[in-house]
């Protein structure tokens, strides 16, 4: 087999964010690119020559041209083992269950998750460790500082391999196994999950709608909700994958998936409508005419995990990142168990979820997960959905009207402000950090702040620090914002403001409980003076 060295040049702009590193496609496409990135992954791992890499993607536009090159690289750097989903697909979680499965040195995942796809769109790469989880801050940094110095790369001499048939092939001294990305999947979920409850549940005639928005959960669904649960056929909309995911925006929330919310608030509603994302992480549940907003949902998994056959006795508590509404601490609190804040993104959650401090996490982008797999899961989490709605015979605003009932009621709420400028994004940032220590104490529009911070963090097990994780402003005890800037936009900058309002008054709507402390927020983020006027706003 001949392995040939391939002279390059580093691509200052080369990082990892929130998860992975995202770009347009057309930057992908550049000469050596992506190349560089995994080789700078390669560079910076020790101790894999013989073992074995899974390589997953959500089937976007550069996909499987993007799986050749890894593959030969891979070879070519002594992997003895590639495992690939048949024609380049596989989910993210279920990548992190293939790694585990097969006891996998690790993964590369090719995604940028909800962002769309195409010539247009964006295209990403992320590495995940051997617990199936993405790559530590730790490890990512040694990526960049690779991938600021590279001058070579290794890659073999052969045709392209071909992925569209399951089985083993060997190339050289390493095998390429392609598998079916639904098979074991199916099976771990029903390992984890009352089957049979469900399957009754769609026998009484209960209705589902679930969105794959062209992308790559089509398959999962189709077989998971159709074939073995019984969900009538035509449940699965919008499920076949497609490279440019037919030019929508794959994000499962009010704004992107707005057909599916139509329905759902339509007289011919089913009694369930969700959603996932490009890349089967994320996830959104509607009720009848009701939205499950991923604050409420994490609560209400919290509160019923244990009736889940896979949890029971093993609730051991939760997570939530910081802008996560924190309807889950007051669950946690009733049954004594820990709630822990994190920073924003899943490789915060690894360390707890692997030393039992904690089975299930959740984030307001709509992500849940537990120690099932070390990424959230779309698919898992509506499964849990159905399970608690089998189990207590109860619609999703029932589940939600009777938490609120017990605890009080957190709206939440994102608001997007996105702008071409990465740099006035920046600038509203630091000013707003440098402003903090003069925030407490002062009045505005009838709030009082009460304290205002940058967000850091220990992590409880390894005591690694995050800092700088956004600006928290408290207003008292029932009023919170917190403001970040996005880690996952591919060009330009997105600062999320969130905004968090408690209240025994649980029939408001979102808009009007949160109108002071909103107005309150914008009169200290002056957003038009740093942003100017050209920012979209979006609020989910
Ligand atoms: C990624 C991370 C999530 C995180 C989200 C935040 O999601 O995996 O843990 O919540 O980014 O996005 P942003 O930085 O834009 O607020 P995904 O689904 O894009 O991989």
């Amino acid at each position: 087999m001949d392995i040939f060295t391939v002279e390059t040049k580093p691509y200052l702009d080369q990082s990892f964010g929130t998860s992975g590193l995202r770009r347009k496609s057309d930057i992908f496409r550049q000469e050596n690119y992506l190349e560089n990135i995994v080789q700078s992954i390669f560079d910076s791992l020790q101790g894999f020559e013989g073992q074995t890499l899974v390589i997953g993607g959500d089937g976007r536009y550069g996909n499987n041209e993007a799986i050749q090159k890894i593959i030969k690289m891979a070879i070519a750097n002594q992997f003895g083992h590639i495992i690939v989903g048949q024609n380049g697909l596989l989910s993210t979680p279920a990548t992190s269950h293939v790694i585990t499965l097969n006891q996998a040195f690790g993964g590369i995942i090719l995604t940028a998750s909800h962002n769309p796809a195409g010539k247009n769109g964006d295209f990403g790469i992320k590495y995940n460790i051997a617990t199936g989880g993405p790559a530590p801050e730790s490890l990512t940094n040694i990526f960049i500082q690779k991938m600021h110095q590279i001058d070579r790369y290794w890659m073999i001499h052969t045709n392209d391999i071909d992925l569209s048939n399951v089985g083993e092939q060997t190339i050289g001294s390493s095998i390429v196994e392609v598998i079916d990305p639904v098979y074991d999947y199916t099976h771990y979920m029903e390992q984890i999950f009352d089957f049979n409850a469900i399957r009754k549940l769609f026998q009484k005639g209960f209705k589902m709608t679930y969105d794959a928005m062209n992308a790559v959960t089509g398959p999962y669904a189709k077989h998971i909700f159709e074939e073995v649960l019984g969900a009538q056929e035509g449940s699965v909309i919008r499920g076949t994958p497609i490279p440019d995911f037919g030019g929508i925006h794959p994000e499962p929330n009010l704004t992107y998936a707005k057909e599916l919310v139509d329905l759902a608030y339509s007289p011919s509603a089913p009694d369930l409508c969700a959603a996932s994302d490009g890349d089967g992480d994320r996830y959104m549940i509607l009720g009848k005419s009701f939205f499950v907003n991923p604050a409420d949902s994490l609560a209400i998994l919290a509160e019923n995990m244990e009736k889940i056959p896979f949890y029971k006795g093993r609730f051991y508590g939760a997570a939530r990142s910081m802008p996560t509404g924190g309807a889950v601490d007051l669950v946690c609190q009733r049954l004594k168990k820990d709630c822990y804040q994190t920073p924003t993104g899943w490789k915060f959650f690894g360390s707890l979820l692997e030393n039992q401090k904690i089975s299930l996490c959740g984030e307001e982008s709509f992500g849940a997960g537990s120690f099932h797999v070390m990424e959230k899961d779309g698919i898992w989490a509506i499964l849990c959905w159905l399970n608690i709605m089998a189990d207590t015979q109860k619609t999703p605003e029932e589940l939600v009207r009777n938490m609120w009932k017990r605890y009080g009621r957190i709206y939440n709420q994102t608001i997007n402000y996105d702008t071409d400028s990465a740099e006035k994004a920046k600038h509203l940032i630091d000013s707003l950090s440098a402003k903090l220590v003069s925030l407490p104490q002062k009045n505005i529009k009838n709030l009082t702040i009460t304290e205002a911070h940058l967000f850091d963090y220990t992590d409880p097990v390894t005591k690694a620090q995050s800092t700088n994780q956004g600006v928290l402003i408290q207003f008292g005890p029932n009023d919170q914002a917190m403001i970040r800037l996005s880690g996952t936009v591919s060009s330009g900058a997105t600062v999320k403001v969130y905004l968090h309002h408690k209240d025994t008054q649980t029939d408001l709507a979102t808009e009007k409980a949160l109108a002071t402390l909103s107005e309150a927020t914008q009169d200290i983020l002056n957003i038009p003076k740093y942003l100017g006027k050209n920012v979209r706003i979006t609020k989910t």
